[in-house]
């Protein structure tokens, strides 16, 4: 992890991100940069989380994860999708959004994976640490315990998905259905943002997942602060999924490199200091931001209010 803590939309002359200084760069795209250890007040020790002892539409008695008959995990077939945009696909459309020299938006095949309805919760998250004996970040368990998660970095999401991996392979609470995709190689990991697209808006290439104009009714943005998951019902949202667009952040798991994506060049051109594909932005940003195209690219150490992840379980 460096020292720095950028959180950065190459090209993307970015307002509300945060309340924070940003730095518009033109070509170069935005940045700010700040030390990830300043304004921190310490850590929470994992002993001293405290739980409800119910969560309406959570189970207590299930790493308080959603009360339905796959935890929440909502699959997306294979198949293509169209992703990427530019101007003449969306007007609203960045440059990083633009797929190739001959290309507005690509056509991907990905296999089939499951992806959370909801951001991960501060409750869910708060189960990871007391099991886990994680020590966080004092501000990441402070929200209420049905509200998203945010001030994780990459490495603590990805902490979580390493223990919900673990406790989902051990119990037998776990839906067999997913029990037999983790039996059979499947992991549960942060999306690709591919992946992240694709679950976003479907197969028809829409800007925003409810295939609409911007509207707050189906998205948290432009706000002040995060609501509970699940807050914004979409039903015209693929593959009955929430806060795909707003609320916060969500990390993904692919370095920030230009299109056309692949994952074949993650490791091979991933620089020393990579940034990492944020997406969907938060209840602080515009319309704009909370396209399903949009990319945002963030220090791996970066925590901040209005990032948080989601999970995937997934082949690959
Ligand atoms: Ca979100
Ligand atoms: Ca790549």
């Amino acid at each position: 992890m460096t020292e720095e803590s950028n959180v950065e939309a190459p090209a993307i002359p970015v307002v509300g991100l945060s309340a924070l200084a940003l730095l518009v760069l033109g070509v170069a795209g935005w940045l700010w940069a700040e030390r990830p250890d300043q304004g921190r007040t310490g850590v929470t020790q994992s002993s001293a989380v405290a739980l409800p002892a119910e969560l309406a539409g959570f189970r207590a008695d299930a790493w308080f994860l959603p009360d339905d008959v796959r935890l929440g995990f909502m699959e997306v077939p294979a198949g293509m999708f169209l992703m990427g945009n530019d101007a003449g696909t969306d007007a609203m459309a960045f440059d990083n959004e633009h797929w190739s020299a001959t290309q507005a938006q690509g056509r991907l095949d990905l296999p089939s994976f499951y992806i959370a309805r909801y951001e991960v919760t501060v409750a869910q998250f708060g189960a990871f640490a007391r099991d886990a004996g994680a020590d966080v970040d004092i501000e990441t368990l402070q929200g209420p315990p049905d509200h998203p998660v945010s001030s994780v970095s990459w490495p603590d999401a990805l902490a979580y998905c390493r223990w919900l991996d673990k406790v989902l392979r051990q119990s037998s609470e776990t839906p067999s259905e997913l029990a037999k995709l983790l039996a059979s190689g499947w992991r549960v990991t942060l999306p690709t943002e591919a992946q992240w697209e694709k679950a976003a808006r479907g197969t028809d290439g829409r800007a925003f997942p409810w295939n609409g104009p911007p509207s707050r009714d189906y998205a948290n943005y432009g706000g002040a602060g995060t609501t509970p998951v699940g807050t914004f019902p979409c039903p015209e949202c693929p593959f009955a999924l929430f806060d795909m667009s707003g609320n916060v952040w969500e990390w993904t798991r692919s370095p920030y490199q230009p299109y056309p994506f692949t994952t074949a060049d993650d490791r091979d051109r991933l620089a020393d200091d990579a940034l990492w594909v944020i997406r969907g932005g938060s209840f602080s940003d515009t319309e704009r931001n909370v396209r399903a195209a949009v990319r945002g690219g963030a220090d791996p150490g970066a925590r901040r209010p209005f990032m948080g992840f989601r999970v995937v379980i997934s082949s690959d």
